[in-house]
């Protein structure tokens, strides 16, 4: 089954009967163009060849910063082509909700040659782990599913009966649905599990501790039509034409026609910069609180406060304005003047640290403090840093003291991802989808900056003064790509090999795979029943199964409830809502926001008869549009005009009227003065903060490294190339977005580096190396290489080829325990070997 024969022979043999056609490993072959076609309203092409296909709504399911509508073209089971939305006339006000290369290219990820086929285990391996050592280098055997799911079964057998249950490590998540295998895990006696946020940074708990607004990236900020209102937008450590794909920087060009200034803050002249900056302030990565300090101490000096927002609005700008029981000195005013540690944080001050000249901080802080509205918006990257929980509380901060937050146009907030320049309530969502609550009998719960050094070690800080043994001997993982995605991969390899067993659920031979024992092929989202989508707050996408599960590959959900039967635990505790009234729960749940604002109606139209199609149980119902339309077009996209009633920015009620509506924070009010932030930080146990915001280098930030012999800063940024690591190993992408690490011209001169160049990149935790592009556009003594490459060990002699930031970050906990990918201590150094491109390395094909 599945090779390229056999799906040209099925494509004729088969015609019509795409979706029953066997498995088709070589569809994504058919080349783009090999078929032109025209396009009917119907959703039926007419390809060149005469044979009729259908347009169907696929999944572009993954973290991917983005979200589009994207429909495949299914021919005989076969996709020979992909396009974007083209559902709707493009205008700016209701745009097309177009993708981006990453998704036109998802057929060549499906449909690869390097799937995996069959489930495989390791030649060396045996019960209890045999050569563990050769773990990412051993040889592969195909083995049979029964076999496959009998070594699961056996194996965690025998790991709970020797070990106990806490020796059971599944260090991921997913969505509700892809929640199969701690469901399992749950109704096996429990797991341990991993915890910290990787992605935003420290600025959710922050956010919240501050605001008393939880931060779900959709809340904070102004929505896209408000965006246009603004004077000033600056776009701090944000880069929404990388890391926001879809429509985000379209939308900021609307702002930008509409007369709205833009100034960006950020160590490379982004993407976004050079289209949307009228100013690029260059700055070193992880010292922004010193710049945000500069700013403020000029702001003070020139009775540029806005004193009534302060009073009003916030606690602990003052000694005057503190909270009961806290110390007078400790306020952010003195703290800014250097009134008790004789260290005025003046622009100069700032500039030492942060590279910014003074007059630039001097200049700017002017310009922000008498613009209104001004909106700061950041992304994750700036605090994404370790001990980075100061930088949003500062950034909050500087927004309070000039009053520029809760007004049309202002704000300040992380807005990235996909909602970035649409905050706000979702307009349209789907349902719940019914499934009750995972409940983990086991408490146990690994930070990611620990989870290594506490399987290697056998100890972890579970809180404040609770150190606890551990012993984990199993790593299950399953819809992320923990070994490859967390810092630290270098000492996750040896922890990798250090366990009893090490099992991969995934699609390819990514690191976590390549680094098991035993590899359980999955589908895609492509080879399932469909599903819903969200990203922006004005659509929802309803995408339909495409082609049959390639291979041997069984879904996430098959594969647990079948380890439970061997295990003798009841499919229904794995899976106690079927798939197919999951959907329909979903549909029949989705809501849509009433054209004045006043509340949600049902989205859909639900009859008797799609029911049963739908294989559900359920009443029908009436909503706005049919099931059938939105089956057929794939997406529901909320009508918007500009002054229409759906228009948001964050807290314009409380800042309109600050006494009757009262933010959820102890004292009511924004809390530059945050003792519960504080309190927090203590409590998780690994370091501590002020409950004021103040400059406190990084852990291996700018200062660190100035001393200990690693002089660069490695940012590591979110690539054109793929959503993480997922989608590295399309071989069009590899050929378009090439690997490669930044370095300022400046710096190559000194060191004899020129572009094309391999360079060795070294931190103190491992060594990648990659070809060089010698730019201007970075700031000098910044290197900046994209995160997700696959882990390519050169085992002879430790280095990384592939050029994956997980090996040159450190395990660092810090804070809320967020990790710090861009505060990173690293040399540079020419590498005197050549390295082919990576676009022209063998795909990891096994079978
Ligand atoms: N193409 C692509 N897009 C993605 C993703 C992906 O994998 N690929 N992943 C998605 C996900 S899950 C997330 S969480 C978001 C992340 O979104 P972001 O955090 O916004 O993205 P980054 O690319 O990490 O960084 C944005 C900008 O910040 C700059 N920067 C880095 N460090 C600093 C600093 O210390 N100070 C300042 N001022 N600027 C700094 C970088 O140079 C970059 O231009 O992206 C999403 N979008
Ligand atoms: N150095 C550095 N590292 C970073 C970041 C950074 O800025 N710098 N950013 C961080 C951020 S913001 C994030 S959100 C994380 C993301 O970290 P992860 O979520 O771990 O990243 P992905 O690479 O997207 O991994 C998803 C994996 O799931 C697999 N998969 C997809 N669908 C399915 C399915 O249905 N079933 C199963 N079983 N598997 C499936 C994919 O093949 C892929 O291997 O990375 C973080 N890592
Ligand atoms: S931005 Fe994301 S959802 Fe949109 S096409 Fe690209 S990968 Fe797919
Ligand atoms: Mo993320």
């Amino acid at each position: 089954m599945g090779n390229i024969l056999e799906g040209i022979i099925n494509k004729q043999i088969n015609r019509r009967n795409f979706l029953k056609a066997s498995a088709i490993g070589a569809a994504g072959l058919a080349l783009p163009g090999c078929s032109s076609s025209t396009l009917t309203n119907t959703g039926v092409d007419a390809t060149a060849d005469g044979n009729e296909g259908q347009w169907i709504t696929a999944a572009c399911w993954h973290n991917c910063g983005g979200r589009c509508l994207n429909k495949a073209l299914v021919v005989d089971g076969v996709v020979v082509r992909q396009k974007t939305d083209d559902t709707h006339e493009d205008s700016p006000d209701f745009p097309q909700q177009r993708g981006c290369a990453r998704g036109r290219s998802h057929r060549k990820m499906v449909m690869g040659a390097d799937r995996l086929k069959y489930p495989m285990k390791r030649k060396n391996w045996a019960p209890g782990g045999g050569n563990k050592e050769l773990r990412g280098q051993d040889e592969w055997v195909r083995i049979s599913w029964d076999e496959a799911l009998d070594i699961m079964a056996s194996e965690l057998t025998r790991i709970k009966d020797a070990y106990g249950n806490r020796a059971i490590f599944a260090p991921v998540g997913g969505s509700d649905s892809l929640q199969a295998v701690p469901r399992l895990l749950s109704a096996f006696g429990g797991y341990t599990a991993r915890w910290g946020s990787v992605s935003w940074g420290s600025w959710p708990t922050v956010y919240s501790k501050v605001t008393g607004q939880p931060h779900n990236g959709a809340s904070d900020g102004n929505d896209r039509f408000r965006l246009r209102e603004s004077k000033l937008i600056i776009l701090w450590g944000a880069n929404p034409a990388q890391s926001s794909q879809g429509l985000p920087a379209y939308n900021y060009l609307q702002a930008k026609k509409a007369g709205v200034k833009f100034i960006v803050i950020d160590p490379i002249y982004s993407e976004s910069a050079r289209v949307l900056a009228d100013e690029w302030i260059p700055i070193r990565p992880a010292t922004d609180t010193a710049l945000i300090l500069g700013m403020a101490y000029y702001i003070i000096k020139n009775n540029l406060l806005d004193q009534n927002f302060l009073d009003n609005c916030t606690i602990g700008f003052d000694a005057d304005h503190l909270p009961e029981g806290a110390d007078p000195k400790d306020n952010f005013k003195d703290y800014v003047l250097g009134t008790y540690d004789n260290t005025p944080k003046t622009p100069e001050w700032a500039s030492e640290i942060c590279g910014v000249p003074a007059v630039k901080i001097a200049e700017f802080a002017q310009e922000y403090a008498t613009t209104k509205p001004a909106a700061i918006i950041s992304g994750g990257a700036p605090a994404r840093i370790n001990n980075g929980e100061h930088l949003p509380h500062a950034m909050m901060t500087l927004a309070y003291m000039v009053g520029n937050v809760g007004i049309p146009g202002a704000g300040v907030s992380p807005n990235m991802h996909n909602s970035a320049t649409n905050a706000g309530p979702a307009l349209v969502k789907a349902g719940g989808n019914g499934l009750p609550k995972i409940v983990n009998p086991i408490d146990d719960s690994i930070n990611s900056g620990e989870m290594y050094d506490a399987i290697l070690n056998g100890k972890y800080i579970k809180q404040k003064g609770e150190i606890r043994d551990i012993n984990i001997q199993m790593i299950w993982t399953w819809f992320s790509h923990n070994l490859n995605q967390r810092a630290g991969s270098s000492q996750g390899i040896d922890a990798y090999r250090k366990v009893e067993f090490v099992v991969a659920q995934n699609m390819f031979l990514t690191a976590d795979a390549q680094y098991a024992d035993l590899v359980l092929p999955v589908t895609s989202e492509w080879e399932r029943l469909g599903g819903l989508l969200t990203g922006n707050r004005e659509i929802l996408i309803h995408y339909r199964q495409i082609v049959e599960p390639q291979y041997e590959a069984k879904s996430d959900l098959w594969i647990v409830k079948e380890i439970g039967k061997k295990l003798g635990i009841d499919p229904t505790k794995v899976c106690p809502v079927s798939e197919e009234q999951q959907m329909y729960n979903q549909l029949a749940g989705a809501e849509v926001i009433k054209e004045d604002g006043s509340g949600y109606e049902k989205l859909l139209t639900l009859t008797a008869e799609d029911i049963k199609v739908l294989g559900a149980e359920g009443e029908p119902q009436t909503g706005r549009i049919t099931y059938q339309e939105f089956k057929e077009k794939g997406i529901y996209q909320v009508p918007r005009h500009k002054g229409d009633k759906l228009e948001f920015t964050s807290f314009e009620d409380f800042v309109a009227d600050p006494a009757n509506h009262k933010v959820n924070t102890p004292s009511g009010k924004f809390e530059i003065y945050c003792k519960s932030l504080a309190d927090n930080i203590e409590k998780v146990g690994f370091t501590s903060k002020s409950p004021i915001p103040k400059y406190e280098p990084s852990v291996e930030g700018y200062e660190d490294g100035q001393k200990n012999g690693y002089p660069f800063q490695l940012i590591t940024i979110h690539y054109f190339r793929r959503s993480h690591s997922t989608l590295d190993n399309v071989t069009w992408l590899r050929e378009a977005f090439n690997q490669e690490c930044r370095l300022n011209a400046q710096d190559a001169a000194e060191l004899g580096i020129k572009t094309g160049d391999i360079v060795k990149v070294t931190s103190q935790h491992g060594s990648v190396i990659r070809p060089v592009y010698v730019t201007e556009t970075i700031t000098p003594g910044v290197v900046s290489l994209g995160e997700g490459a696959w882990i390519d060990m050169d085992e002879g002699n430790g280095v990384d080829k592939a050029g994956c930031t997980g090996i040159l970050n450190g395990p660092i906990a810090t804070g809320q325990g967020h990790t710090g990918y861009n505060s990173c201590n690293v040399k540079v150094e020419k590498y005197d070997k050549p390295l082919a491109l990576d676009v022209n390395w063998p795909q990891r094909i096994i079978l």
